[in-house]
C-alpha cells in the first residue's frame, strides 16, 4: 500500500496520550524526546581492536585449535603472544562475533600488526556518548510513583502494550538481552536473569554491577517484560526473563570495544529463539555488523530502533541490517500516526510500534513515561519473543511514502 504524499503535520505534532481516566498520572505533555539513539564517536587515546583472519588463523594455527576445546579463544592469545603485547594492556578477546582482541597499543605495534598476515585490520577504539541517555524528563516531570499504581487495582495496561495486543503471560524459556545501560536488578515487576548478564563499560560505578543507573534499560525491560502480579503495570510478554547487558553508563557514556565485546558474550551464550533488544544506532561498521550477523545466523533475533532522527534509516548502523532474524522498529503515536522523531525506509524497516508517551518501569522504584524508538522496538521484541508479531493495518504519515505495518501480538 502507498501512503499519500507526507502531510505537513510536524508543527502540529503534540504529546497526548489517553490517559483520562487515570486522572492522578502526570500528564505527559510537555515531555523532552527522548533523542539517546545517535552518538559522538570520539577516539579513544591509544585503544584499538585487531580484527583477525579467520581463514589465515584457522589454515597455519592449527596445532593450537588442536589443544583446547575453546580454540578459537586460543587463536587471538596466540597472535597476541606473537607480537608480545603484555597481557595487562589487553581489553578483550573476540572469538564468536569475530575472531580479535582490543588492546592498549604503541602505534608501532599497531603498524606491525597491520602488517601481518594474520590481521584483517586494526580499528581504533571510539568512545560512544548519548548526551541523551540521562536527561531529565521536562517541568512536567512524569515519573510515576508506586503509590498510584497500588495493589488493588490489577496491573495497569499501558496503552501502547493494548495497542499492541498485550499483555500475554509468557510461559516460554527464551531470554531477552536488554543491551543498554544495565537493568534494575532488584525490580518486583522484573523477571532479571543477571548470571548471563554482562557488562561492557569497563570504568567507574557502572564497571562494578549491571543495575541500571541511568533507568533508560528498565524502561525497556518493562515494556517487553513487566509481570502481571497485580500490581503497577504490565508488559508484552509478561514475565518473561530478562538478561541486563550493560554497555552504557549512566550517563550514556560507552565504548565501540565494549560494545563488541558484550555482542561476543551473547552470539555465545545465547540459544536459538533468544531475542536481543538494540536500542543504540550509529555509523555503520562491519565489524560491529558482521557480528551480528553471526549471531543471526545462529537463530538469535536482533530487533533494533530505527532511531530518532527524522532520517533515512539506511544511514544509521546496525537499525539498517536487512535478512532472516533482524527487525527494524519505527515508531507511532497513539493515533497510529507515524513519530516526528522516527527514522523512516522500507526497507530496512519491517515494523512500526507504538514510541510516543510510553509507560514503563524505572529505576528507584519510579515508573515513567518516554519518547523514541527505543520504546518502540521493545513492544516488537516481546512478540518476535512470542513467534513474531502479525500486522494490524499500516501506520498513518509515514514520511517515506510505504506505511509500515503495525505490529501486533499473533493470535495463537
Ligand atoms: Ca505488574
Ligand atoms: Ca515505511
Amino acid at each position: 500500500m502507498i501512503c499519500l504524499i507526507r502531510r505537513c503535520f510536524l508543527g502540529l505534532f503534540l504529546l497526548l496520550v489517553g490517559w483520562s481516566c487515570q486522572n492522578e498520572l502526570p500528564d505527559p505533555e510537555g515531555l523532552q524526546k527522548d533523542i539517546s539513539v545517535t552518538y559522538v564517536p570520539q577516539e579513544m587515546d591509544n585503544r584499538y581492536i585487531a580484527v583477525l583472519s579467520e581463514k589465515e588463523c584457522k589454515d597455519k594455527l592449527v596445532a593450537v585449535q588442536s589443544t583446547t576445546n575453546f580454540p578459537d579463544e586460543k587463536i587471538p592469545w596466540e597472535i597476541i603472544g606473537q607480537f608480545d603485547v603484555a597481557e595487562e594492556r589487553i581489553a578483550h578477546i573476540y572469538s564468536n562475533g569475530f575472531l580479535g582482541f582490543s588492546a592498549y597499543l604503541t602505534k608501532e605495534e599497531v603498524e606491525k600488526l597491520d602488517q601481518s598476515p594474520f590481521v584483517l585490520r586494526v580499528e581504533k577504539d571510539v568512545a560512544l556518548n548519548y548526551p541523551a541517555l540521562n536527561e531529565k524528563s521536562g517541568a512536567k516531570a512524569a515519573y510515576v510513583s508506586p503509590s498510584t499504581l497500588k495493589k488493588g487495582r490489577g496491573d495497569l495496561v499501558p496503552d501502547g502494550v493494548k495497542r499492541v495486543g498485550g499483555p500475554v503471560n509468557y510461559k516460554g524459556k527464551n531470554v531477552v538481552y536488554i543491551f543498554d545501560s544495565g537493568i534494575d536488578l532488584k525490580n518486583k515487576e522484573l523477571n532479571v536473569e543477571v548470571s548471563r548478564g554482562f557488562n561492557g563499560v569497563y570504568s567507574g560505578e557502572d564497571s562494578k554491577s549491571l543495575q541500571d543507573l541511568n533507568g533508560h534499560g528498565t524502561h525497556v525491560a518493562g515494556i517487553i517484560a513487566a509481570k502481571m502480579d497485580g500490581v503497577g503495570i504490565a508488559g508484552v510478554a509478561a514475565g518473561a526473563k530478562v538478561v541486563p547487558i550493560k554497555i552504557l553508563d549512566k550517563n550514556g557514556n560507552g565504548t565501540y570495544s565494549g560494545v563488541l565485546a558484550a555482542l561476543d558474550h551473547i552470539i555465545n551464550d545465547g540459544c536459538e529463539g533468544d531475542v536481543v533488544n538494540i536500542s543504540l544506532t550509529g555509523p555503520p561498521t562491519t565489524t560491529l555488523e558482521t557480528s551480528i550477523l553471526k549471531g543471526a545466523k545462529k537463530g538469535i533475533r536482533f530487533v533494533f530502533a530505527a532511531g530518532n532522527n527524522s532520517d533515512d534509516a539506511t544511514n544509521y548502523s546496525p537499525g539498517r541490517l536487512n535478512g532472516e532474524n533482524l527487525y527494524t522498529v519505527s515508531a507511532m503515536d497513539e493515533n497510529d500516526v507515524f513519530a516526528e522523531f522516527s527514522n523512516y525506509g522500507s526497507p530496512p524497516i519491517d515494523w512500526c510500534a507504538p514510541g510516543v508517551s510510553v509507560l514503563s518501569t524505572w529505576i528507584n522504584d519510579q515508573y515513567n513515561f518516554r519518547d523514541g524508538t527505543s520504546y518502540a522496538a521493545p513492544h516488537v521484541s516481546a512478540m518476535v519473543l512470542m513467534g513474531g508479531p502479525a500486522k494490524d493495518g499500516l501506520v498513518k504519515n509515514d514520511p517515506d511514502g510505504i506505511c509500515d505495518p503495525i505490529a501486533v501480538v499473533k493470535c495463537p
